[in-house]
């Protein structure tokens, strides 16, 4: 036996052993600085991210990621476990920019392989996101199923409906990449209440499409406010291997004002967001086996393929196709602000 085997083994014995692989997806409603020099927030934020062992976040703001990477040495500090992040890279059309995040316990599960969508010509205004997906292949030692993709989403509001029906192709597009069926999509679709209603259901294909489960139901609520009832934050699971792997009715919001008895203006300091979460099934073969871990925190998940791509044959006087679509460059706009300031082309409200 090496030197390697033996301190992977020994490590394996050192470490507690988890009794559950709990996936969470959350919206850490503008994350930055301020809530991790909050110390009562930053301590939550620890209490809700220990249940997990893998988490999407999203909405987190600054282009640097001192903040993030701070959170997740203090989750180690108060567990003793080993949590590493990848990172994405800034995202948005504008000056107002979100980073993707998954943090996740790298001893027993890490990212092999990841990118961001490639959703069509921003030059153009022919894109589908102005938040790209965040895809990322993991490994995972512990569950029954060792692998699977996450599609990590936050949808603008003003066009829920467009983008979540676009993550159709996002999840066509991984499906090719990984040559893998299970995916999960997970994230804020903001896909409820007066963004996505019942009526816009049947335009969606990720919500016809009969290999999609959606299971985070219309009726759940995500939201910390007593004013909204809405499911915004969503998993939709596609694959037999992920289906069968997801233990029955562990699939649900997570309300922290409740389970840590906090005030509502402590809980709407952490987020307007409650996490979704769900759990899998354990391999009850786990040989104890872990994955080396890094003595640095925090991957990079590189940059968005951003080419100058060709317009031509794309009409910059229409809305079709280009719904969200904004550059001082274009004769006229598409965004949910063109109306404001006139600046809309002639066919915005038949199109968008
Ligand atoms: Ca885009």
């Amino acid at each position: 036996m090496t030197t390697t085997c033996c301190l992977l083994v020994l490590i394996g014995c050192l470490l507690p052993a988890s009794s559950a692989f709990k996936i969470a997806s959350f919206n850490i409603q503008r994350f930055s600085n301020s809530k991790i020099t909050d110390v009562n927030v930053r301590d939550i934020l620890i209490q809700i991210l220990r249940r997990y062992e893998l988490i999407s976040v999203q909405e987190v703001m600054s282009s640097d990621d001192t903040a993030i990477i701070s959170l997740v040495r203090e989750l180690n500090n108060a567990t003793g476990l080993h949590y590493n992040l990848l990172i994405s890279d800034h995202l948005g059309r504008s000056s107002y920019r979100e980073k993707y995040v998954y943090i996740y316990r790298e001893d027993i599960v890490k990212p092999t392989r990841w990118y961001h969508y490639d959703d069509g010509c921003e030059n153009c205004g022919t894109d589908s996101f102005i938040r790209e997906p965040f895809v990322a292949q993991f490994q995972s030692l512990i569950t029954d199923l060792k692998s699977f993709v996450l599609i990590s989403i936050h949808t603008s509001p003003d066009y829920a409906v467009s983008e979540v029906d676009a993550l159709f192709d996002a999840w066509e597009d991984a499906q090719q990449q990984f040559l893998m069926e299970d995916i999960l999509i997970l994230g804020d679709f903001n896909a409820a209440c007066s963004y996505v209603t019942s009526k816009d259901w049947p335009r969606i294909r990720l919500r016809q499409s009969e290999s999609h489960q959606w299971l985070i139901g219309d009726k759940e609520d995500t939201t910390v406010s007593t004013n909204t009832h809405c499911a915004y934050d969503r998993f939709v699971a596609s694959g037999t291997g992920l289906l069968t792997a997801v233990l029955p009715n562990t699939a649900m919001a997570f309300n922290f004002q409740d389970a840590f008895s906090l005030s509502y203006d402590m809980a709407k300091a952490i987020s307007d967001h409650y996490p979704v979460e769900l759990e899998l099934h354990l391999d009850p073969q786990y040989s104890g086996e872990v994955f080396r871990t890094s003595p640095s925190l925090g991957i990079k998940g590189g940059s968005t393929n951003r080419v100058d791509c060709d317009c031509s044959g794309v009409n910059l006087t229409s809305c079709r196709g280009r719904c969200g679509a904004f550059s001082p460059d274009y004769p006229c706009h598409c965004n949910a602000s063109c109306s404001k300031y006139s600046s809309c082309c002639l066919d915005y409200k038949s199109y968008c």
